[in-house]
């Protein structure tokens, strides 16, 4: 593989398990509000992500490249509404795109086929991503205003396996 490739990749690992760190903070900052549902709902978001970088660790591994393992920033998660909270996943998830697809020009730079072979995978679920964190922030702009909505909405989320 080229370094290139094999160094964006290696990024996007510590890039996914702060994802998961971010969203495990946005979890515990609900949980302190008591909206156990978005607690709930985030903190499944937060092993999914964990999903996402484990993925991406197993594939250099299969090609035989290194993983290198590098410190995980720390999170604010100091929300003054339960809005700013959802509109923090929204601004992370879009950025989480672009920075997949900065490997995903790499990999088509050095016509590395496999890498992105593997990527479509991370293009189809960034659109998941992006579709749910948008719509996180409008059900909240709708409904968030009102106490009794946010309950209902909180145990909405609560299904979320
Ligand atoms: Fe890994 O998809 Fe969100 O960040």
């Amino acid at each position: 593989m080229n370094k290139r490739v094999a160094q964006l990749l290696n990024d996007q690992v510590n890039k996914e398990f702060f994802s998961a760190y971010l969203y495990l903070g946005i979890s515990k900052y609900f949980e302190r509000e008591g909206l156990k549902g978005f607690a709930s709902w985030y903190k499944a978001q937060a092993a999914e992500e964990q999903e996402h970088a484990m993925k991406i660790y197993d594939y250099l591994l299969d090609e035989d490249e290194d993983v290198i393992l590098k410190q995980i920033a720390g999170v604010s998660v100091d929300f003054k509404e339960v809005i700013d909270a959802a509109k923090e996943a929204d601004k992370h998830e879009k950025y989480i795109t672009e920075e997949i697809v900065k490997i995903m020009d790499a990999a088509v730079d050095d016509k590395d086929y496999k890498t992105q072979l593997f990527l479509n995978w991370f293009i189809t679920e960034q659109q998941e991503e992006e579709r749910n964190s948008k719509e996180m922030v409008a059900k909240i702009k709708l409904l968030g205003k009102d106490k009794k909505n946010l309950y209902l909405l909180d145990k909405e989320l609560a299904a979320r396996k």
